[in-house]
Formats: structure tokens, C-alpha cells, sequence
């Protein structure tokens, strides 16, 4: 329970408890006013997944800095607090603990991972504050265990501006049989929520369009040596692997492969496409395959201010994969406040008010964001369903097809 004070002077609403007065400016922040809300940021800042974890903080440190720039909602001003979940779910849902506890958040960004996702739903819709993820994939987050069969959503807090693997597992396993005519794939996944998810959806719509499954295999998040992995698809004589899980323990089996003779490409979700896995990989990495969300950012003319921002701020991490989705994902929120205020004779309702009215207004979302149009559909799954194929081409990820998949 937020408890909150409101004082009203002079016609102004002065928040005590959700918000803060804050007549500082900062750096980055214009003249917005004098309350202070704050937009919760939680993935992995450092270690395992990383690279796409910093992604999603700066993506959405940008949009925080445009809104309070451009007086998005006057006489409120965003921050960002950005928590580590170190790609843990206990972490994370220590996180949301932390985020719905602090008075002054209104909604959160994150997390990257589907299986940190699923620690914190609970703790937000306990809140009731809004949750956006710009990175989870695994369909059973917005549509339930029995997604399949009988979709029905779990949690209205939680919404997301990635597409799923629903589609996601079925586009790469068209690309791989019709566009690089792979006839027979060994599949391996990491055992996580994301990983196991993606590489079951992979495998069941690659044996649909007439492909073979060689051999199935798992590993473990953390592991550095796979050698018995590799031994296991060399003797299987399979002429691609799809791989379910993040870059970090792709880049090292790629590079074991090739270094063992087995020349074959390695092909896997948008958890691989990072530029980290070329850089881990080496020249091993030539010739694999990603999908990632949406369509390539570089190529979206509303996205070309952030991009410049993001490489003008040498910030770390990879604005490719979640970046933009980030993005959204906070001016989401930004609006949302600015919609809850307006609704309510143009004064800020205060907390558990406030934070309720914002994930209404986050579901009736429908505006042009530098990713593409923003809208939820009734599971809180966004409506764009864009994907892309990245294949590394001299040591880098270049985008070879853009395009959805019709699952039915
Ligand atoms: N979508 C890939 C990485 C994040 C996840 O676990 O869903």
C-alpha cells in the first residue's frame, strides 16, 4: 500500500509520497517542475547478458531526457533507477520489491529475461504498477501455461513492445529450411524459460515444413567448455544448429565448433544478437544467423535522433537488440502520466491512484514511437509483429530479411 499526502497550494499539486518536489535541474533535464517521478529500470547491468541488459537502462535514460527536454508532462519531471538483476530471477524479484516499494515510481522498464519476468509479475500486479518488458519473448508471460490452446493473461500489469516467439521460433525455422534450404538441424537450448521455449517452438515448425530434427541437446548458462556437445553434432551430421538461449554461451560453442572442423552455421534468437557475440566469437562467428525483434533500428528515420544520442553518450552496451524497444517502452509510461493527469482536471493523482490510472492508460496506448507505431493488443502484447534474420557478414550482423510469420 503506497500511502500519500497531497498539499495543494496555490493551485498546484505538491506530491509528498509518489513523487517528490524537486526545484533542481540536472544535466540533461529541462525546466519540466517541481515533481519528480520515477521510472524503474531492472535487467542485467553487468555479467551474463549484459551488453543487451545496458540496452535497455540507456534506451530508456534517453526517452527520460527527451520528455523532461521537451516538457512532455508539464510541472513533472521523469528519472531513472536502474537496478542489476544479473539476468537472476531471485535478483529480480528482489528488484521489484525494491521499485514498487519506493514511493516515487510509477511504472518499470524490463526485465531481458523471460525467466526473471516470471519472478516479478506477481510483485507488480500486487502494486498494481505497470511493468513493460522491451525484450521478453516467451509467449506464456502475456498468455498463460496453456497459451496455445487456451490464451488467457495472467497479469494486466504486465505488457511488452517485443513480439514473441510464437512467432519469433517459427520465422527462423522458415528462413532456415526455405531461404537456406538446411534440411537437417541439431537443436540445443540453455534449459532457461526464453531458451527451452524458443528451441521447442524452433523445432516443431522446422519439422512442419518438411525439415529434420538430427539430435537435441541442452547446456547450462555459465558453462565455457562443449566439447561433448560438438562431438555430439559432428557425429549426427546435421548442416545447421539452432541454438535457444543468449550470446554468451553461443559465441563460445560456435567457435569450439568450427574449431573442431564442424563448418556449419550457427543460427539462434534475438538473445544471441549482440555485437558481443562476434567479438567473443571471432571469425568462427562468419556466416551465423540471428532474429531479432522489429525491424533493423539503424534503417528507422524516427529512431535516428536516439541512435546518434546513444553513440554521442559513448554509452555501453548495444542499442540494436532493446534499445528502442526500451524507449518506447518508457515514453509509454511518460505519456501514460500525462494521460492520467489530463483525465483528472489536469492534476497529478497521487500515489496507488496514479500508478493504477497509468497501466489503464498504457493499455489504450496508440502513438508513433521511434520503433514503429506503439499499441497493446488485449494480453498486453504489442501489435507490431516485425522480424528480422541477421546473418554476420565481415564481422558484423547485417540484416538479410524483414518480415512476420503466420503460425497458422
Ligand atoms: N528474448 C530474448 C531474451 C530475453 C528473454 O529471455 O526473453
Amino acid at each position: 500500500m503506497v500511502i500519500f499526502t497531497s498539499i495543494l497550494t496555490t493551485g498546484a499539486l505538491t506530491l509528498t509520497a509518489c513523487g517528490s518536489r524537486d526545484d533542481s535541474g540536472d544535466g540533461d533535464s529541462g525546466d519540466g517542475g517541481s515533481t519528480t517521478l520515477t521510472i524503474g529500470v531492472d535487467a542485467p547491468l553487468s555479467g551474463e547478458n549484459s551488453t543487451t541488459g545496458l540496452g535497455i537502462q540507456y534506451g530508456a535514460q534517453i526517452a527520460v531526457d527527451d520528455a523532461n527536454k521537451k516538457n512532455t508532462v508539464p510541472g513533472v519531471k521523469f528519472k531513472i533507477k536502474a537496478l542489476d538483476d544479473k539476468a537472476q530471477p531471485a535478483t529480480g524479484q528482489q528488484n521489484a520489491t525494491a521499485l514498487v516499494g519506493d514511493k516515487s515510481v510509477v511504472g518499470a522498464v524490463g526485465p531481458l529475461n523471460s525467466g526473471v519476468a516470471q519472478s516479478m509479475l506477481q510483485v507488480f500486479s500486487s502494486a498494481d504498477m505497470v511493468q513493460i518488458s522491451p525484450a521478453n519473448t516467451n509467449p506464456e508471460l502475456t498468455m498463460g501455461k496453456n497459451w496455445q490452446t487456451a490464451p488467457k493473461r495472467p497479469y494486466k500489469t504486465y505488457f511488452r513492445t517485443a513480439t514473441t516467439d510464437a512467432l519469433q521460433g517459427g520465422f527462423a525455422a522458415e528462413y532456415a529450411y526455405t531461404g537456406l534450404k538446411k534440411k537437417n538441424v541439431f537443436v540445443v537450448d540453455d534449459k532457461q524459460t526464453y531458451g527451452a521455449g524458443l528451441a521447442k517452438l524452433f523445432n516443431e515448425a522446422f519439422v512442419k515444413a518438411g525439415g529434420k530434427v538430427a539430435g537435441t541437446d541442452h547446456v547450462n548458462t555459465g558453462d565455457k567448455d562443449f566439447g561433448a556437445l560438438v562431438s555430439k553434432i559432428k557425429a549426427a551430421k546435421a548442416d545447421l544448429v539452432y541454438y535457444g538461449g543468449q550470446y554468451d554461451e553461443s559465441a563460445l560453442i560456435t567457435k569450439q565448433l568450427k574449431d573442431a572442423g564442424v563448418n556449419i552455421p550457427l543460427f539462434g534468437g534475438d538473445g544471441m544478437f549482440a555485437t558481443t557475440y562476434i567479438e567473443t566469437a571471432g571469425k568462427p562467428s562468419e556466416g551465423d544467423l540471428a532474429t531479432a525483434i522489429g525491424v533493423p533500428v539503424d534503417t528507422l528515420p524516427g529512431a535516428k535522433a536516439f541512435v546518434d544520442t546513444y553513440k554521442a553518450k559513448g554509452y555501453k552496451g548495444d542499442y540494436g537488440a532493446y534499445g528502442a524497444y526500451a524507449y518506447d517502452a518508457t515514453t509509454a509510461i511518460i505519456n501514460s502520466v500525462k494521460a492520467a493527469k489530463a483525465a483528472n482536471d489536469d492534476k497529478l493523482p497521487s500515489g496507488d491512484e496514479l500508478r493504477s490510472k497509468v497501466v489503464e492508460e498504457v493499455q489504450k496506448a496508440d502513438f508513433e514511437g521511434i520503433s514503429g507505431k506503439l499499441s497493446f493488443d488485449e494480453f498486453g502484447d504489442t501489435t507490431n509483429k516485425q522480424l528480422t534474420v541477421y546473418q554476420v557478414e565481415k564481422g558484423k550482423w547485417k540484416a538479410v530479411k524483414t518480415g512476420t510469420y503466420d503460425p497458422s
